[in-house]
C-alpha cells in the first residue's frame, strides 16, 4: 500500500467493559468495513456463548477465550480511512490482568480515546490508563462518555462524568479545556458516525469526526534512529524480522544500526536490509510508522522484545544508574530505598532498585529533602539502579525515549521520566 494519507495510530483505552471494542466494531459497521452478513454471524456466535450484545465487540475480540469470556485480552488492530488520515485503530484491553498489553498498545499510539461508561464513571483502570498514556507519550486525547443510553442520554450524567474525568486527566498533566468529551453509545450507535438526535444538547464532534481533529503527530526525524522492538519473528527465506514503531529518526535500507542492549548486553551491530509496512517495502520509514525490518548480521537469538534498534553512529546508552522525576499513582504500600519493582521503558521490562530519595513534593505542596518514603500523590526526584540491562535517554536528549512506568504486583505504582543518567560503559560506535 503506497502511503497516500498521513498515518496515525489511535488507541481505545479505559476500564474493563466500558465499551471500547463495541464502539469500534459498531463504527466499523457504520463505515461499511463490517458487512451485515458478518455482523449477523457474530451476533449468532455471541448468542451461542450467552453474550448477547457482544456482537460488535466480537469484531475486535477475535480469540476464542476473548469471545467466551466477553473481555479483550490482547491488542487488536483495525484500519479506517478518514477524510484526513489513514488510521490504525488499536483496541486495548481494559481488564487489570492485561494492563501489560495495554501498555504495548499505548506505546504504539499517537492519540487515544479514553472510554468511560456514563453510569459507572471513573474506575481504577480509567485512572491507571490515563497515567500510562501520558507516560508513553500520548499527548493527544479525546474522552468518550459511552453508554449514554443507560443514563437516558441525560446531559447531567454526562457533565458529572466529564468533571470527574477532567480531574484525573489534569493530575496526569493533560489540559481538559483542550480535550473533547464526546457522549455516545457504542451499542446503540449514537454519535459514532453522525450526530445523534438523542443527544440534541451536545454540539461537539462525533467519534468519526474526532479522528480528523487529532493532531498530526510531530515527526522527530532530526533525532537519532530509535525503534523499540515489540517482537522478533523468524520468517522462512527472509530471516529475523523485528517489528515495532519508529519513535525517532529515519530508517533506510543500507543504514548501519546497533541493537541495544541485545543478547550481549552491550549491543550488536548490523545493517538494515529492508523496511516493510503492510508487506510493502519502503524507501524509508519515519517516526510513527509501525514496521517490520530485515537486518543483516542480526540473528533470532540476538534480538528480542525490549531491545531498541539505534543509529550505529549515535547509539543509546546502557544505564548504570539514573535520576528520575516520578509521580506516585497508587503505591501498594510506601516506597523507600531498596524497593525494586519492574520498570516498563518503551517495550522493555527491567527490575530497578530505588537507591536514593532525593526530594519530594506532597500533594499539598510541601517540599521535603531526603524523605524517608514516598506515598500516593507525591512527585519525587529519585535515584534508580537497573538490575538488568536497560537502555534509556534523558528527557533533554530524547524525550521519546526517557519515559517509563513502574509496576508491581499487577498495578502501576508510578510513572516518570529520566532527567540524568550514568552509562554502564561508554559504548563506542563501530559504524
Ligand atoms: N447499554 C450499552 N451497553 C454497551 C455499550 N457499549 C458497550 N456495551 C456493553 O458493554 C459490554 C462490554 O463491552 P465491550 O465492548 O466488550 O467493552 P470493552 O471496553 O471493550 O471491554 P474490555 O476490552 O474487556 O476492557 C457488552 O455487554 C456491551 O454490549 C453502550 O453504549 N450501551
Ligand atoms: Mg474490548
Amino acid at each position: 500500500m503506497a502511503k497516500t494519507k498521513p498515518v496515525i495510530n489511535v488507541a481505545f483505552v479505559g476500564h474493563v467493559d466500558h465499551g471500547k471494542s463495541t464502539t469500534i466494531g459498531h463504527l466499523m459497521f457504520k463505515c461499511g468495513n463490517l458487512p451485515q452478513q458478518k455482523l449477523d454471524k457474530l451476533r449468532a456466535e455471541a448468542e451461542k456463548h450467552g453474550k448477547i450484545g457482544f456482537e460488535f465487540a466480537y469484531y475486535m475480540d477475535r480469540f476464542k477465550e476473548e469471545r467466551e469470556r466477553g473481555v479483550t485480552i490482547d491488542l487488536s488492530y483495525e484500519k479506517l480511512i478518514t477524510q484526513k488520515f489513514e488510521v490504525t485503530i488499536i483496541d486495548a484491553p481494559g481488564h487489570r490482568d492485561f494492563v501489560k498489553n495495554m501498555i504495548t498498545g499505548a506505546s504504539q499510539a499517537d492519540s487515544a480515546f479514553l472510554c468511560v461508561a456514563a453510569k459507572e464513571g471513573v474506575q481504577p483502570q480509567t485512572k491507571e490508563h490515563v497515567w500510562l498514556l501520558k507516560t508513553m507519550g500520548v499527548g493527544d486525547l479525546a474522552v468518550l462518555i459511552n453508554k449514554m443510553d443507560t443514563v437516558e442520554y441525560k446531559e447531567a450524567a454526562y457533565e458529572k462524568v466529564k468533571k470527574d474525568v477532567s480531574d484525573i486527566i489534569k493530575q496526569a498533566g493533560y489540559k481538559p479545556d483542550e480535550i473533547n468529551f464526546i457522549p455516545c453509545s457504542g451499542l446503540k450507535g449514537d454519535n459514532l458516525k453522525e450526530k445523534s438526535d438523542n443527544l440534541p444538547w451536545y454540539k461537539g464532534p462525533s467519534v468519526l469526526d474526532q479522528f480528523d481533529l487529532f493532531k498530526l503527530p510531530e515527526k522527530p526525524t532530526e533525532l537519532p534512529l530509535r525503534m523499540p522492538v515489540q517482537d522478533a519473528y523468524e520468517i522462512k527465506g527472509i530471516g529475523t524480522v523485528p517489528v515495532g514503531k519508529i519513535e525517532t529518526g529515519v530508517m533506510k535500507p543500507g543504514q548501519k544500526i546497533v541493537v541495544l542492549p541485545g543478547r550481549t548486553g552491550t549491543g550488536i551491530q548490523g545493517e538494515v536490509k529492508t523496511v516493510e509496512m503492510h508487506h510493502e517495502a519502503l524507501p524509508f520509514a519515519e517516526p510513527g510508522d509501525n514496521v517490520g525490518v530485515n537486518l543483516r548480521g542480526i540473528g533470532k537469538k540476538d534480538i528480542a522484545r525490549g531491545d531498541v534498534i539505534c543509529d550505529a553512529a549515535k547509539p543509546m546508552k546502557v544505564v548504570e544508574e539514573f535520576t528520575a522525576q516520578i509521580a506516585i499513582i497508587s503505591p501498594l504500600g510506601v516506597i523507600a530505598v531498596g524497593y525494586t519493582p519492574v520498570f516498563h521503558v518503551h517495550t522493555a521490562q527491567v527490575p530497578c532498585k530505588f537507591i536514593e530519595l532525593i526530594s519530594k513534593t506532597a500533594p499539598d505542596g510541601t517540599k521535603t529533602d531526603k524523605p524517608d518514603f514516598l506515598k500516593v500523590g507525591d512527585v519525587a526526584r529519585v535515584k534508580i539502579k537497573p538490575m538488568g540491562n536497560l537502555v534509556l535517554e534523558t528527557q533533554g536528549d530524547n524525550p521519546h525515549m526517557s519515559r517509563f512506568a513502574i509496576r508491581d504486583a499487577g498495578t502501576t505504582v508510578a510513572a516518570g521520566v529520566c532527567i540524568e543518567l550514568k552509562a554502564k560503559t561508554e559504548l563506542k560506535a563501530k559504524a
